[in-house]
C-alpha cells in the first residue's frame, strides 16, 4: 500500500507512547477477555483461550489525533473477526465498543467503532510488531501488553485500546472515553475528523 499521509499529520518514525492513567500490569490469573452486550450469550476467555486462536500479521499505518502518524508497523495478532465464532450476536448489532484498562479499572477505557469496519486483516488484537528498525517483540507494557487493538487506519488510534479487556456489541452507537470528551465518533484520519464539533479544533490536547 502506498503511503498516505492524512491531512495535518507529520510522519515519524518513532512510536510515541500516550494514554490515560496507570500502565496496567498483566497478571495471568486475573487476566480475561469478556464478549458482552447484545449477545444471545456473554462470555469470559482466558489468556490461553485467547492465545490459542489463529494468528494474523498485518502492516499497519497508525495515525494519532495529537498529528503524528507512523507507517508500516508491522503486527502479530488475532483479527477481530476471530473473537466473532464465541457470540451469537443479535440481530441489527451494527457497533462495539472495545474496552481497556484505567487505573485498575478494567472496563475503565473504551472506544466505539463501526461492527462492519472491522472484518479484515486490519483489525488486529496485537501482541508482537517489528518495523524497519526494530526486529520482532512483544510489545511493551506502555503499548498495551499483553493484548492491544490496533484500528484500521482510517480510525484515529485513540480507537485503538491498550491493555485490551473486552468487546461490548450493541445496536446502537455509543460514544466512548475520548468521544464522551468531544472527539469524534466516526474519527477517520483521511477526513480529519479529529472533534465531534470542528469549532473544538482550537483546543489543545
Ligand atoms: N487503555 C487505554 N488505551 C488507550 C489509551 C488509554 O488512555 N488507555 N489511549 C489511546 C490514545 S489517545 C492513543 S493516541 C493510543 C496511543 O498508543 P501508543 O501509546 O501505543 O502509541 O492509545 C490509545 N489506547
Ligand atoms: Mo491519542
Amino acid at each position: 500500500m502506498a503511503k498516505q499521509l492524512p491531512p495535518g499529520q507529520f510522519e515519524t518514525e518513532k512510536w510515541p507512547i500516550l494514554h490515560e492513567g496507570d500502565v496496567y500490569q498483566f497478571d495471568e490469573q486475573t487476566w480475561e477477555f469478556r464478549l458482552f452486550g447484545d449477545v444471545k450469550k456473554e462470555i469470559s476467555l482466558s489468556y490461553s483461550q485467547v492465545m490459542e486462536l489463529p494468528k494474523t500479521v498485518s502492516t499497519i499505518d497508525m495515525h494519532c489525533v495529537t498529528t503524528w502518524s507512523k507507517f508500516d508497523t508491522t503486527f502479530e495478532g488475532i483479527a477481530f473477526r476471530e473473537f466473532l465464532r464465541f457470540v451469537e450476536l443479535d440481530p441489527d448489532v451494527k457497533y462495539v465498543k472495545i474496552y481497556g484498562y484505567l487505573n485498575g479499572d478494567r472496563f475503565g477505557y473504551s472506544a466505539n467503532l463501526p461492527l462492519e469496519a472491522l472484518m479484515g486483516d486490519d483489525a488486529l488484537f496485537v501482541y508482537r510488531w517489528k518495523d524497519k528498525h526494530h526486529d520482532w517483540q512483544d510489545i511493551s507494557p506502555k503499548h498495551g501488553y499483553p493484548l492491544r487493538f490496533i484500528p484500521p487506519a482510517s480510525f484515529y488510534l485513540w480507537k485503538g485500546a491498550k491493555w485490551a479487556s473486552g468487546i461490548r456489541f450493541m445496536k446502537k452507537d455509543e460514544p466512548g472515553y475520548w468521544e464522551q470528551r468531544g472527539y469524534s465518533m466516526t474519527a477517520n484520519p483521511f477526513k480529519e475528523e479529529r472533534f465531534a464539533d470542528p469549532a473544538d479544533a482550537f483546543k489543545l490536547w
